[in-house]
């Protein structure tokens, strides 16, 4: 039985979904074996998550936590590897069938590239690769040939949309958005709210970073970039709507006016198992949708008025070029920074604006641009905030 499970590598296995990927594996051990887990920080945790899965590979991005992970494993015939270039080399070894990328940010690049070229399936979670260099991705992606499946809950559920249809044309691809915990407050009051508040996502149980991006409505533009690169799409084929309930989890609307729409209960372990299986679908004892309980499903218009972040990214995608890796970067420090109190909720808005508008523009980047324009924006930001 074990030869034939899949091989699975999680990037990231410390945070949300990471967490979550390993109860899918936990609750399908038959099909699924861990063969490497890789986290950024939180060594204690990886070594726990190490010792129950028994993987064999483990990195830890933080070099500084690699004796600690060495040592508490040393009973184990776990290799044990540290550094941003060994997590790059872990997602494309060998036996590995599925990569799920589950970290968080920028660092997701590297990697995924890595396990692109290696020919992995890839398990998508970390957006910001395909915001940051999704034309990048997608040339590499088409060049390897490798399957990349959509863990976000919203292109999970327009790729669930899409089975079955060949190549009748989309029209639209409609994202619903919950409006996160500041949905129906003014501008007046968001010019007040805090880190603590904004941490408090009504409907998804999530990390902090993103759950900050949820609150600013970043989340939703970041999504509506990772739409155009995983479905082709132009930019004025994607729409949003705010649909406070989380059920409908997004659309597709074809050429003659259908609308398909997936629906469940928010539960990402649902759009990571589906990425482990696709086109196969797994009995689960996941709650069901009960529509007695739901009875409810509305819709308002995003207001990009109070939620600025949504109008820059769409700008940012019709910009193009490094543009929206420009929006990542500066995203990044900002909510790092809001996340200490260091600045308030909409200044957020204000500062990215500044570093999109002042930041050096290239309209065909390549790898090292890129990586460069992360590393300029990195810093222009800070400056700015130190000025603010
Ligand atoms: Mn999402």
């Amino acid at each position: 039985m074990s030869d034939i499970k899949k091989q699975i590598a999680i990037l990231g296995s410390t945070g949300s979904i990471g967490t979550q990927a390993l109860k899918v594996i936990a609750e399908n051990s038959s099909l699924f074996g861990v063969f490497a887990l890789t986290a950024n920080n939180q060594v204690d945790l990886l070594i726990q998550q190490a010792r129950i899965f028994q993987p064999e590979v483990v990195a830890i991005a933080n070099d500084i936590h690699y004796q600690k992970l060495k040592d508490a494993l040393a009973d184990l015939p776990i290799k044990v590897f540290a550094g941003d270039d060994a997590i790059a080399q872990v997602a494309g070894m060998q036996p590995i069938d599925i990569v799920l990328t589950a970290m968080v940010g920028y660092s997701g690049l590297k990697p995924t590239m890595n396990a692109i070229k290696a020919g992995k399936k890839i398990a998508l979670a970390n957006k910001e690769t395909l915001v940051v260099a999704g034309e990048l991705i997608r040339a590499l992606v088409s060049e390897y040939n490798v399957p990349v499946i959509p863990v976000d809950s919203e292109h999970s559920a327009i790729f669930q949309c899409l089975v079955g249809e060949g190549n009748n044309p989309v029209e639209k691809l409609i994202l619903t958005a919950s409006g996160g915990p500041f949905r129906t407050k003014s501008l007046a009051e968001l010019e007040y709210v805090t880190s603590a508040q904004a941490l408090k996502h009504p409907n998804w149980d999530m990390g902090a970073k993103i759950t900050i991006d949820s609150a600013s409505m970043m989340n939703k533009g970041f999504e509506i970039i990772e739409a155009k690169w995983l479905f082709d799409v132009a930019p004025e084929q994607i729409d949003v709507v705010v649909h406070p309930q989380s059920i409908i989890h997004s659309m597709v609307q074809y050429a003659d006016g259908s609308v398909k729409a997936q629906l469940g209960l928010p539960d990402m372990k649902l759009p990571i198992q589906y990425a482990f299986t696709y086109p196969d679908r797994l009995q689960t004892k996941f709650p069901r949708l009960d529509f007695n309980i739901c009875t409810q499903f509305t819709f308002e218009r995003p207001d990009t008025e109070r939620f600025r972040n949504l109008a820059l990214a769409y700008y940012a995608m019709k910009k193009g070029g490094n543009m929206p890796c420009i929006l990542n970067a500066a995203n990044e420090i900002v909510v790092a920074e809001f996340l200490k109190n260091k600045i308030r909720f909409l200044q957020m808005s204000d500062i990215i604006e500044d570093v999109m508008a002042k930041a050096t523009f290239i309209l065909q980047p390549t790898y090292e641009d890129y990586v460069q324009t992360d590393a300029e924006v990195r810093l222009l930001t800070k400056k700015l905030i130190e000025k603010s």
